[in-house]
């Protein structure tokens, strides 16, 4: 993929949830300059220089084997300091892989497919995008606001780049492929009929593909970056009908997402088969060979307010964890507030939460876990594919642009 940067400020493409060579995992430094400027020293936070850094003018290659199970992935802007303001401008996008085991399954197709980016912004009068960046220039000085130190929430929530969209459904399964491609906010997405029916919502795939077996839900939490793949089924309807999906952690109008209209009586072959998948990795903590505790938290940088790992803010120049090839590690993972926690390169398991079993919506291979206040949650992986230099981090993007980073080093 070759990537041209047009725009006026340095920039550089990470595709979430790929199995991707380290440079082209979209690092932060390894930035794509605008036209006309110079490459000069590859700069991190405040000046801080990251001698492996690989800058390029105007183009990039990438290269992404695809070597990985049938998934929704999605790429974004992954900008040194500037990864949020970035991606809330529209650098996001979804990326589906398929494989010929998910296509025989039967499952909801064609029209009946619906790839949903749910994202909240706020706009100005003028109706363009409205984020509270120091330098909205996006040039110089990283940084929101102090009262976004938090996160950046909008009052609108889009889908698909419309507000509150209204789609006609037959009356039939639906597969509705989901990514909170919000910075901040949080969604526990409910399906409700006109008489306040809840209709179940099937998952049958998580962040890194298909479920061994569906799980059915009648509410479904999904933090910034995570992906759900769930069927829901419109039949039980009546035409002329709505379902609406609703945001129960919302209040006002941004407790509304997005809606369906029935609209009309049709013939459904399709199935969800009670068994999904078998090629999903099983690590067992017994196969780790190591286990690491790492803290998400708040706490100082730069003098400042910052969103820190293991008491750390990130720095390109530093190797925070170092792992072997081929070894299967035990992460413990303790946060102080909302963090969902992002791992590049390797899909993971959920072992624990909070000292006991993982929740019903944790199943299945992820590369997000949401970990709740005051929460704690181990997860389980095999780092294989690639050596090199990737990055674990808070999805949270506006945390993400405060330190919460750190380096993974797999030799
Ligand atoms: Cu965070």
């Amino acid at each position: 993929m070759t990537h041209r940067n047009e725009l006026p400020v340095p920039t550089v493409v990470h595709l979430h949830g790929g199995r991707t060579p380290p440079d082209s995992d979209g690092y932060p430094t390894d930035l794509v300059l605008p036209e006309g400027r110079p490459p000069s020293a590859p700069q991190g936070p405040h000046g801080m220089h990251d001698p492996r850094a690989v800058v390029t003018r105007l183009t990039r290659d990438y290269t992404f084997p695809m070597e990985q199970r049938a998934a929704l992935l999605w790429y974004h802007d992954h900008r040194m300091d500037f990864t949020a303001p970035a991606i809330w401008r529209g650098l996001a996008g979804l990326h589906i892989v398929r494989d010929e085991a998910e296509d025989s399954l039967g499952l909801p197709a064609g029209p009946r497919e619906l790839p949903l980016m749910i994202a909240d912004r706020a706009f100005g009068a003028d109706g363009g995008l409205r984020y509270p960046s120091l330098d909205p220039s996006l040039r110089e000085r990283p940084g929101v606001h102090d009262a976004y130190l938090a996160g950046v929430l909008g009052d609108v929530i889009l889908v698909n780049g419309a507000p509150w969209p209204v789609h006609e459904v037959d009356a039939a399964r639906y597969r509705l492929r989901l990514l909170n491609a919000s910075n901040a906010r949080h969604y526990e997405l409910e399906a409700v009929t006109d008489d306040g029916r809840r209709l179940d919502l099937v998952q049958v795939g998580a962040d890194q593909g298909l479920l061994a077996a569906p799980v059915a839900h009648r509410t479904l939490p999904i933090a910034p970056a995570e992906r759900y793949d769930v069927v829901v089924d419109f039949a039980g309807v009546p035409v002329g009908g709505r379902v609406r999906v609703r945001n129960r952690l919302g209040s006002g109008r941004t407790r509304d997402v997005l809606a369906f209209r029935v609209a009309r009586a049709a013939a459904d072959h399709s199935r969800v088969p009670r068994v999904l998948s078998a090629d999903a990795p099983a690590w067992r903590r017994s196969d780790a060979v190591r286990v690491r505790d790492l803290s998400f938290r708040a706490g100082r940088m730069r003098g400042g307010h910052g969103w820190l790992i293991g008491g750390l803010p990130f720095d390109p120049a530093r190797t925070d964890v170092t792992v072997g090839l081929g070894d299967v590690e035990v992460w413990r993972l303790i946060a102080d507030v909302h963090h969902p926690v992002h791992l590049h390169l390797a899909g993971f398991r959920v072992l624990s939460r909070g000292g006991g079993p993982p929740l019903p919506h944790d199943a299945g291979l992820k590369d997000t876990v949401s970990l709740r206040p005051g929460e704690s949650a181990e997860i389980v992986t095999r780092f294989d594919g690639y050596r090199g230099r990737y990055l674990f981090h808070c999805h949270n993007a506006e945390h993400e642009d405060m330190g919460m980073m750190a380096n993974l080093e797999i030799h």
